[in-house]
């Protein structure tokens, strides 16, 4: 599908205080500013008109937009993140993709929902069930993707953050796939690309317009990503992946 926009939000020096489960040390805020230019060159590279957004240091993890909504061709859909310290985020996504959107759902309480948990394969939606993605917060984002059109299922996760940090659908039938998602029976039906526990932060790729973009530093990745034929664009993201962010948080896509 081609896809036009991205919002994203430049980082805030707070971000060195950003949710973190990696042991990796604290970001170097400059050099995040510079990944985060560059990962918009990328995007506007591969034909999207991108909107900036201010860093907002409320929100030490405001720059993963993704985690604040679901974009769809028939609507958006606010998320509710699981974490305290990050829900108030989509107030002003909302208000943005009022700029957008005409028909946007939001999810509510006690329901939980980031988006980084949801995984769009052509018309249906995977939801992780995570510890920021709770059973009501997929029930509700169901049913909304039903009266949308799409269909829509669970998978329950036991180590990932979120589903999208283990999987990215690369178009074709083509999932890139690692940790315990690998032979997964909900995916059996997929053509794999199986990456190694060494690599598995490059598993969160993105494929857009016919490029597939991928975090910078994991060759074999790379290498099986190139054999799909498509150009392959690689992002230093060394100081996102300190506060567990990868290359899909970083863009509200549609
Ligand atoms: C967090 O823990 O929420 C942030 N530090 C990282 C969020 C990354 N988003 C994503 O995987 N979708």
């Amino acid at each position: 599908m081609q896809i036009t926009q991205a919002i994203v939000r430049t980082p805030c020096p707070e971000m060195i205080h950003g949710l973190t489960t990696a042991n990796l040390g604290r970001p170097d805020y400059k050099k995040a500013l510079r990944q985060h230019a560059h990962y918009v060159e990328v995007l506007k590279s591969c034909d999207l008109e991108v909107l900036v957004l201010p860093p907002d240091g409320n929100f030490p993890d405001s720059t993963f937009v993704e985690d604040t909504a679901l974009l769809t061709p028939k609507g958006a859909v606010i998320a509710r993140p699981g974490a305290p310290s990050r829900r108030g985020e989509t107030r002003q996504i909302k208000r943005v993709l009022k700029n957008y959107f005409q028909n946007i759902e939001s999810i509510k309480s006690p329901g939980t929902f980031d988006a980084g948990d949801i995984l769009k394969v052509e018309s249906h939606y995977y939801i992780g069930l995570s510890e920021r993605t709770n059973q009501s917060g997929a029930r509700q984002m169901i049913r909304v993707l039903n009266d949308f059109g799409y269909s829509a299922s669970t998978i329950r996760l036991k180590n990932l953050l979120h589903l999208k940090s283990g999987v990215s659908y690369l178009d074709n039938n083509l999932l890139a796939v690692t940790g315990e998602l690998i032979d997964h029976p909900l995916f059996e039906h997929f053509d794999q690309i199986k990456i190694s526990a060494s690599e598995s932060y490059a598993a969160n790729s993105l494929s857009i317009n016919g490029f597939i973009l991928i975090a910078a530093g994991y060759p074999e990745t790379r290498q099986a990503f190139q054999k799909t034929g498509c150009p392959v664009i690689e992002i230093d993201l060394s100081e996102f992946r300190k506060i567990d962010g990868g290359l899909s948080c970083l863009s509200l896509r549609f």
